[in-house]
């Protein structure tokens, strides 16, 4: 049976599917991966959520009012969220002990984004905080943020004080640490740095590039896609988690993709349906040679693609998944844009286009799926992704 007609006929098999899907989608909305903001009170750290999400909930303090009370997660996008912010409160508020907040943070959070403001070097209780994050070894990212840049107007004395900073992180670590200056609010309103700072989130978080890097496209097909690929990739998460909340396993996997098609296809103003199924079922052809069954799940999908052959082995089921959703969704609305303007394309297009989206978010997959448990498998992809990541293209493109 085909994956395909598997989608359809899992979907059809029980009610219970629709409740399947939203435990999943609990689960993975509540394991996103998180970059954890922390630095003192008026860093800019809340300033920091906003000019990247555009969410005004996060509180902008005045001066240095502590202002944000307790640690706040910002979901990005609102809907279909597939990374978060820990925007946690101010460390050199008076009274406040970091320690309970340390150790939740440790666990959610992913990356550690070191928050401080040019010319302010009195840095003490930051680091101390950052030595216990070192020494819980629970995080592998770091990256310094040094903001309000043009508050030192001469650039020796800027570059003089954001080194202070850094060494002092850096003697910290005991490693270097990445580092970007910018500043979120410059006299007439405008911003510096913020294209730096989103290259250094996207490299810690290669999703974050596909959300906030707008790609230049010509192709009409490929723009409307752009507007929908955040669906997808939460689809995919969707489908990758579902490997691992207890319980449910690969078998709401297709359950999963069959709604992504009908939210899809509300999009493209049609409704998804086993007819419509059928249709691309027969235009991809028996021959895309993507098989899928219940028992091994999505690791048979890596058979037949190609260039898959050397870490077959060692990825993960959920990684299958999530990179499975992803190329159906993608080869999904070709098809749909197509049919919707009455024009023809040809199976080879799809195939291909199949191929290269499953490849395209090989990456994504691995870090996106990692976040979400902490089963060794599942870990040890993260390492693999990782260590791919020279080689591949961090950003999703056709
Ligand atoms: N000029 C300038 N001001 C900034 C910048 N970033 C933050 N601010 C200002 O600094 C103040 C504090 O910013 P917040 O983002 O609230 O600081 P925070 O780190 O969230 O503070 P707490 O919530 O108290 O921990 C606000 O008045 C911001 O407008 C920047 O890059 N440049
Ligand atoms: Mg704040």
């Amino acid at each position: 049976m085909s994956l395909f007609e598997n989608i359809g006929q899992v979907f059809r098999s029980g009610d219970d599917k629709q409740n399947v899907l939203s435990e999943v989608s609990q689960y993975h909305d509540s394991h996103l991966p998180t970059l954890w903001l922390m630095g003192k009170t008026g860093a800019g750290k809340s300033t920091l959520v906003q000019s990247i999400t555009g969410n005004s909930e996060a509180e902008i303090g005045k001066g240095f009012r502590p202002c944000t009370r307790t640690a706040k997660q910002f979901a990005f996008p609102e809907s279909n969220p597939v990374f978060q912010f820990l925007d946690t409160r101010g460390l050199s508020e008076s009274g406040y002990d970091a320690t309970q907040d340390i150790k939740f943070c440790a666990k959610q959070g992913h990356a550690l984004i070191i928050v401080m403001k040019v010319g302010d070097t009195e840095q003490d209780d930051i680091l101390r905080a950052v030595q216990q994050i070192k020494s819980s070894q629970q995080i592998k990212n770091y990256l310094l943020v040094h903001t309000a840049s043009h508050s030192a107007s001469d650039p020796n004395e800027r570059e003089r004080l954001t080194r202070h900073n850094r060494d002092q992180v850096e003697e910290t670590l005991g490693v270097g640490i990445a580092s970007v200056m910018v500043d979120f609010k410059l006299p007439d309103g405008g911003t510096d740095g913020v294209e730096d700072l989103i290259n250094a989130l996207s490299e810690m978080l290669p999703i974050v590039a596909v959300l906030l890097r707008k790609k230049q496209c010509d192709d009409e097909e490929a723009k409307e896609f752009q507007e929908l690929q955040t669906k997808v990739l939460w689809y995919s998460g969707v489908s990758g988690v579902s490997d691992i909340v207890p319980g449910i396993g690969l078998v709401a996997v297709p359950g999963i993709q069959w709604k992504m098609l009908s939210d899809l296809a509300e999009s493209y103003g049609t409704q998804w349906s086993k007819a419509a199924l059928g249709e691309l079922l027969g235009t991809l052809g028996a021959g895309i040679g993507v098989r899928y069954s219940m028992k091994f799940g999505t690791r048979q999908v890596v058979k037949f693609l190609p260039g898959w052959g050397q870490t077959v082995g060692a990825a993960s089921a959920a990684v299958m998944s999530f990179c499975t959703t992803y190329a159906i969704g993608r080869v999904a609305c070709k098809y749909m844009y197509h049919k919707e303007h009455q024009e023809d394309v040809s199976k080879e297009e799809l195939r291909a286009l199949f191929y290269s989206a499953f490849d395209s978010v090989k990456v994504l997959a691995g870090r996106e799926v990692s976040c979400s448990g902490d089963t060794d498998g599942v870990s040890q992809t993260t390492d693999q992704a990782s260590a791919r990541r020279e080689a591949d293209a961090s950003t999703v493109s056709e």
